[in-house]
């Protein structure tokens, strides 16, 4: 592929947290590094494991391929390959290829001289992945409680999941979560409209510049959050819905095994209203 006529400049040495000079350089448009390398080999494993596992099983359908999780009866020990040893070593290969891609940005960052912004927000949907698959079936004591791989069945699974507590809806984090997805979408499109209108002007018009942007809000709403603002408040709001929905799945399960609309009782006892 070819090279951007600037990306030359930025191509620079060092910057790496392993590996030093050895893996220190691009393929393509690629940044490879010691994480790329360790990164594709985690990638091809686990692609090579699930079109195996698949071909184990009964489809080839793409939309009904299963990859399972161990019955519960295993508990946390390892499970025969066909029996959900499969889904293990594909959960420990996508663990390993999701961190070599964080530590990949990492390393990028590094020689940019840029913030961690990106690895940490990528980190964040790491942590939900093994919020599901590690971090509650653990605490639950089994493998089992994970989701399993495929197109249809993780959908099945996230049903199941969700009616095994009634009403998925009422469990307080999950609310919390929902709410700052919504938020995050409106934020997005707030600040894509708001970019486009300012600098993609009618032909003729003259591009306008950031006191358009904050008086126009200020004029609508009274407070403009400024250019930087709206940034930190993006990342934010993407970044707690996702902290909210790790706290929402977690305790389900591990910390309340109940009913979520029955956990709502002790509000209808408060003695203001009983
Ligand atoms: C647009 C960035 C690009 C990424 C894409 C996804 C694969 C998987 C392999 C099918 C926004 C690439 C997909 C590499 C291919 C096989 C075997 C990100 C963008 C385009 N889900 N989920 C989808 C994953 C979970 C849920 C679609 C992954 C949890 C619901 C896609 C994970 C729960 C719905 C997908 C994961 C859950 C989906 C579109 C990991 C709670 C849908 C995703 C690793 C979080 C939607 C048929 C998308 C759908 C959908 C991938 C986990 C719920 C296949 C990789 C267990 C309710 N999920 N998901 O656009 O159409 O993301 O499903 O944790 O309705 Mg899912
Ligand atoms: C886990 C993805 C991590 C991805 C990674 C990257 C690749 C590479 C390659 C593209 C977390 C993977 C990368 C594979 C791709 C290339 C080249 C993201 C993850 C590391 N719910 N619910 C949520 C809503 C109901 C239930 C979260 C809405 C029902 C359960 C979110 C509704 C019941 C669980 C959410 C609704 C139910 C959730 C998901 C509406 C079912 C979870 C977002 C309007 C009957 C899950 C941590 C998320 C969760 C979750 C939203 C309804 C059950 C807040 C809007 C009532 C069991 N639901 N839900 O977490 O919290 O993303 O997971 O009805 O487990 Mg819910
Ligand atoms: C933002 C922004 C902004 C911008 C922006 C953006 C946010 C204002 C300045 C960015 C935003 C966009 C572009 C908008 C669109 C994006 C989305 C909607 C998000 C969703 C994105 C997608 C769907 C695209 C996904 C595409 C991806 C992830 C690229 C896939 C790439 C690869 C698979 C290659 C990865 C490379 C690696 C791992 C390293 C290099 C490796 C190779 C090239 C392969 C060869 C391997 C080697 C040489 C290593 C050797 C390997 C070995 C030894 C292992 C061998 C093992 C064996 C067993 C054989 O705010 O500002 O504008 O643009």
């Amino acid at each position: 592929m070819a090279m951007l006529s600037f990306e030359r400049k930025y191509r620079v040495r060092g910057g790496t947290l392993l590996g030093g000079d050895l893996f220190d350089f691009w393929v393509g448009p690629f940044y490879v590094g010691f994480f790329g390398v360790i990164g594709t080999f985690f990638t091809l494993i686990g692609v090579a494991l699930i079109a195996y596992a698949a071909s184990q099983g009964p489809t080839w359908n793409f939309w009904q391929i299963n990859i399972a999780p161990p019955d519960i009866k295993y508990g946390l020990a390892l499970a025969p390959m066909q029996e959900g040893g499969f889904w293990q070593i594909i959960t420990f290969c996508a663990t390993g290829a999701f961190v070599s891609w964080m530590m990949r940005e990492v390393e990028i960052c590094r020689k940019l001289g840029m913030g961690y912004h990106v690895p940490i927000a990528f980190s964040v949907a790491i942590a939900a992945y093994l919020s599901l698959v590690v971090v509650r079936p653990v605490l639950m004591g089994a493998w089992g409680y994970g989701f399993p791989y495929g197109f249809m069945s993780h959908l099945e699974w996230v049903s199941n999941t969700g009616y095994t507590y009634a009403n998925f809806h009422y469990n307080p984090a999950h609310m919390i979560a929902i709410s700052f997805f919504f938020t995050t979408c409106l934020a997005l499109a707030l600040h894509g409209s708001l970019i486009l209108s300012v600098t993609n002007p009618q032909k003729g018009e003259p591009v306008k510049n950031a006191e358009h942007e904050n008086a126009y809000f200020r004029d609508i709403v009274g407070y403009s959050i400024g250019a930087l603002g709206i940034h930190r408040l993006g990342l934010f709001l993407a970044l707690s819905a996702v902290f909210w929905s790790i706290v929402c799945i977690v305790i389900s399960g591990p910390l309340y095994a109940g009913s979520w609309p029955d956990w709502w009782t002790w509000w209808q006892q408060i003695p203001i209203w009983s």
